[in-house]
């Protein structure tokens, strides 16, 4: 049966933390090339609807760490900290795999990107679930470590933002339609990527709660993909529309 090997925990997240800068550099300049990043003359084959492609791509990132707290035998049970840590992990990508396809009202998404968004999802829900599950160490009391507290708050908030900036995006475009508008109320009020600041938020929290490499290393990983990515989103609202809020930042309040 298997069974915890430091080892491949940490080289699982060195190559996370790799990958976030290979990231960086393919994408700050430049952005992935999907939703409103997207080259104009693009074949329609090679794409796949939104909603499959999303509930594809993310469902990895649900499965495998379910299953892995599923399967384990004998089941780990001591300390509580751990498999509540696993299940705000799954709980995320249950929004993310079963709710928010449902409701997307996004352009079909390349096949491509697609793909490595596949892997991208096993690779880091086993290394998440495999060093929860398997490995992570709390004293009994975890759950009472300021980390934990103030992690778990900041996950939540994280979460919440995210989820009602998903929400008001959605709610720009009737069924069927593809343009773009300028999002506004919640935190888009003050940055264009609110988004991607409540996923960012959220995962750092995750990562205090849990206080391990692997959940710094995608935090981080998050930190380098969708940052560039809000940034990109704001540029390109600022080209698009000429009356667009002055005062809006493109990631941080007041900030950046
Ligand atoms: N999926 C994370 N790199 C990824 C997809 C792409 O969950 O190979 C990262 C994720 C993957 C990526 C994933 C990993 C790295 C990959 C990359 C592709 C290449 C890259 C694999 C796994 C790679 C190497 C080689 C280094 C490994 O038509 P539309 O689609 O634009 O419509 C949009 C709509 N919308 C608007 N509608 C009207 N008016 C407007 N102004 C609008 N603006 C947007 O809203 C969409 O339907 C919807 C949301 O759009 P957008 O662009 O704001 O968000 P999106 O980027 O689609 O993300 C959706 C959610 C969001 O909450 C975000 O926080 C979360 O997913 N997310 C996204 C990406 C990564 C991630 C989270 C994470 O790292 N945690």
């Amino acid at each position: 049966s298997m069974q915890c090997f430091p080892g491949l925990v940490l080289a699982l997240s060195s190559l996370l933390g790799a990958l976030a800068l290979l990231q960086l550099s393919l994408h700050l300049r430049v952005p992935s090339r999907y939703g409103k990043h997207e080259e104009r003359l693009c074949r329609p084959r090679g794409r796949l609807p939104a909603r499959c492609a999303w509930f594809l791509q993310e469902l990895p990132s649900f499965l495998v760490p379910a299953l892995l707290l599923a399967l384990r035998s004998p089941p780990r049970l001591e300390p509580l900290g751990c498999r509540l840590l696993c299940c705000l992990f799954c709980w995320h990508y249950f929004y993310r795999t079963f709710i928010y396809p449902f409701f997307t009202r996004g352009r079909p998404f390349p096949l491509q990107l697609l793909f490595f968004g596949m892997l991208f999802c096993i690779y880091n829900g086993f290394l998440q679930g495999y060093y929860l599950i398997y490995c992570a160490e709390y004293p009994n009391d975890w759950c009472t470590d300021i980390r934990f507290t103030s992690g778990l708050l900041l996950f939540l908030l994280g979460m919440g933002i995210n989820i009602h900036s998903d929400l008001l995006l959605r709610q720009l475009r009737k069924p069927g339609e593809v343009t773009y508008k300028i999002p506004q109320g919640g935190l888009f009020t003050y940055v264009s990527g609110a988004n991607y600041f409540g996923e960012i938020v959220e995962w750092f929290g995750f990562a205090i709660a849990t206080w391990s490499l692997p959940a710094f290393a995608f935090a981080f990983f998050t930190l380098c993909c969708i940052g560039p990515r809000a940034y990109h989103h704001h540029r390109y609202y600022l080209k698009t529309f000429t009356d667009y809020p002055k005062s809006r930042k493109a990631l941080i309040p007041f900030i950046f």
